[in-house]
């Protein structure tokens, strides 16, 4: 909906979606899940967490890879190792997990943050507001959700670049990371690392890592005062 690949309004950004192979229907889709949008549905993402990130194969992905904490094939003949069931109770549970809401908005340096994000531009990929499609959930169907992401692919500069592209995301492109949540990540993940290799220590380091279609907002992140600096990080942590 936001995409503007050749930046016709020449704002210097140019967000486009990642179009990729979905492994459930076989079919080409719109990537919306994954560090590049690589993947088209959650399903896929839970069933590609199983058997990358913890070597448990399933129904959409049976063979074992040798990936995450499975040391290869363990020579049993028990795959897929879990059923549709629990892969589908697992994604269910992922679609249905309800975000924390934002906090603190009398406060007044949120609120002073909040503009500062409008200001430096941040909004303009971040941005705030979307609404859900249908969902046969009804709970998830045409909702306003806060999740401070446009879902597209940016140019993030070659300071972030893995150079390792993904479908029709190239080496230095990312999908917007969305906000909601992100004040809580000390509390739930007992760190503050951000970004796709955890190189940030604290939403500082990860803003100052913006480049490419950001550097300009990353230029102007640098030369705000201290107290507009805290007060930006203040609404940050309010979401
Ligand atoms: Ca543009
Ligand atoms: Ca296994
Ligand atoms: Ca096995």
């Amino acid at each position: 909906m936001h995409a503007d690949e050749h930046d016709t309004d020449g704002d210097g950004i140019s967000g486009r979606p990642n179009w990729v192979y979905d492994a459930v229907s076989q079919q080409t889709k719109l990537g919306r899940f994954g560090w590049k949008a690589n993947t088209a549905t959650l399903l896929e993402q839970c069933a590609g967490a199983f058997v990358h990130d913890m070597g448990v194969t399933n129904p959409l992905f049976p063979i074992e890879t040798g990936a995450g904490q499975s040391s290869g094939n363990d020579g049993r003949s028990d795959d897929p190792e879990i059923d549709d069931e629990t892969l589908n109770a697992v994604t269910f549970y992922a679609q249905s997990l309800a975000v924390p809401a934002s906090r603190f908005y009398d406060d007044r340096e949120v609120r002073r943050g909040a503009k500062l994000f409008e200001q430096l531009q941040c909004a303009k990929c971040h941005i705030p507001k979307q609404m859900t499609g249908y969902s046969p959930v009804a709970a998830l169907s045409y909702q306003t959700i806060y999740p401070y992401t446009d879902m597209l692919l940016h140019d993030m500069g070659e300071g972030l670049a893995d150079h390792r592209p993904d479908f029709l995301a190239n080496g230095r492109e990312w999908k917007t990371r969305p906000l909601w949540g992100i004040g809580f990540q000390q509390l739930v993940n007992g760190h503050t690392q951000f970004l796709h290799d955890g190189r940030a220590r604290n939403l500082t380091e990860a803003i100052l890592w913006h480049g490419g279609e950001a550097q300009s907002s990353k230029e102007a992140f640098t030369k705000l005062s201290k107290n507009e600096r805290e007060a930006l990080l203040r609404f940050l942590n309010s979401l």
